[in-house]
């Protein structure tokens, strides 16, 4: 007989998203007449705009000619796309062939625990996006949120009497990576580039590596706050960072995302990082479709920009209409400004009391905060991704 993975049994029972479904589908099943309306899962509603449309059916019609036909494409992405991210996106920041291209941030969050291997002490903020805390459990590290000397996953607490910043000083406890989202998921919480430079310094300080996911930088509005870790002085000698066209444009269904690994990055004995992030790309992955990487491509002209601003306004204008909503009914709400998600604090109700709360008396469906980590508990995550018309259903049954 072949033997379990043994740390699969250390996961929570089923992944967070699949479970909020399972609690919205036992709904139906005792009022199949029920109209649900969804602000939990982070995916996109609005059609792809039309030059980016364009720009993917214009490389799939090539593909059925002789002369436009590609095969496989490199492992690592077409230059021509690796370029134009390090030239529109970064301005230079990073070089392309720092720029790996794939088929989304959550597979390259999985591949990075290739990369590292399961001998490291990994380092999360509480709350956090569920996939950096299950991948590393898979892997075998695991903790106890207490932070004792002996786990191999540390939580960092980020709350709202910290701005949902984590304390980092002499008390953290030791890590090697540490993951952090910026804007984050789930508290919509945006750091200023002070706090990013203490990230950065302190994650040198502790000779480990930061890796920073920035899947909702382009809902960042204010040019004073940094869209990149790479604006941070110093960053290149620590810092990892994902990205992903899902939520800049649409992408969730096409799937195209990036992840930037800068060439001095060095391991305690020497070898780049780089070298081994090529080695595991070209291994275990054959290059993201190249359809959806001439969308990319279309994303990125000018043309492709101004639609990434006119989708980034509307669902932050989902956003505000739930903030504003949500505050003058008398609820603490923070993010929805320079993030697509808010976060609602549930005074007198746990996580799920509230899910239920809203599930069964409004048939909305939102996300528990405690499915973030135990730094959620008590709060409620809204997304803003969600035609006009629905958000303004969901505020109508709310009122
Ligand atoms: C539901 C911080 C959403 N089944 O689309 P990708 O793979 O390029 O990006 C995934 C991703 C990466 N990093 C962060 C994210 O928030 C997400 C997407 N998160 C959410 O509601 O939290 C979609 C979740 C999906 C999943 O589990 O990822």
């Amino acid at each position: 007989m072949v033997k379990r993975n043994p740390h699969m049994s250390k996961l929570s029972g089923s992944y967070l998203f699949p479970e909020v479904k399972k609690r919205a589908r036992a709904l139906l099943e005792k009022t199949p007449e029920a109209k649900l309306i969804s602000l939990s899962i982070g995916d996109t509603t609005e059609q792809l705009p039309p030059f980016v449309t364009q720009s993917l059916v214009q490389k799939a019609i090539a593909m059925g000619t002789a002369s436009g036909y590609e095969g496989y494409g490199a492992e690592q992405g077409l230059d021509s796309l690796r370029k134009s991210i390090s030239e529109t996106y970064y301005k230079g920041l990073v070089a392309p062939e720092e720029v790996f291209i794939s088929d989304g941030a959550k597979c390259d969050i999985a591949r990075l625990q290739m990369l590292f291997g399961s001998d490291v002490i990994t380092a999360v903020q509480d709350p956090a996006y569920p996939v950096y805390v299950d991948t590393s459990v898979i892997m075998g590290q695991t903790g106890s949120h207490t932070n004792s000397y002996y786990d191999r996953l540390v939580y960092l607490p980020c709350t709202a009497e910290n701005n949902f910043f984590p304390v980092l000083d002499e008390n953290t406890p030791p890590f090697d990576l540490l993951y952090f989202c910026n804007p984050n998921n789930p508290t919509g919480a945006v750091c200023t580039k002070q706090q990013l430079q203490k990230l950065v310094d302190f994650v040198k300080e502790r000779g480990a590596f930061l890796i920073y996911d920035a899947a909702y930088s382009v809902y960042i509005q204010d040019p004073a706050l940094p869209r990149t870790i790479f604006e941070i002085p110093g960053a290149k000698d620590v810092a990892i960072e994902i990205n992903s066209f899902s939520k800049i444009i649409g992408f969730t269904g096409i799937r195209l995302s990036w992840t930037v690994i800068p060439k001095d990055l060095r391991f305690e004995e020497g070898p780049s990082v780089i070298t081994d992030w090529n080695r595991i790309m070209t291994t275990c992955f054959n290059g993201a479709s190249i359809i959806a990487q001439h969308g990319g491509l279309g994303a990125l002209t000018p043309e492709g920009l101004k639609e990434i601003d006119t989708l980034v306004q509307f669902y932050l204008g989902n956003a505000k209409l739930l903030k504003d909503h949500f505050t003058q009914s008398g609820y603490e709400v923070f993010g929805g400004t320079h993030a697509p998600y808010l976060f609602v604090k549930t005074p007198h109700q746990s996580s799920w009391e509230a899910f239920d709360h809203f599930l069964y008396k409004y048939n909305i469906v939102t996300t528990p905060g405690s499915g973030f980590g135990p730094g959620g508990e008590g709060y409620l995550r809204l997304s803003a991704f969600g035609k006009r018309a629905t958000i303004e259903e969901a505020l109508s049954r709310l009122n």
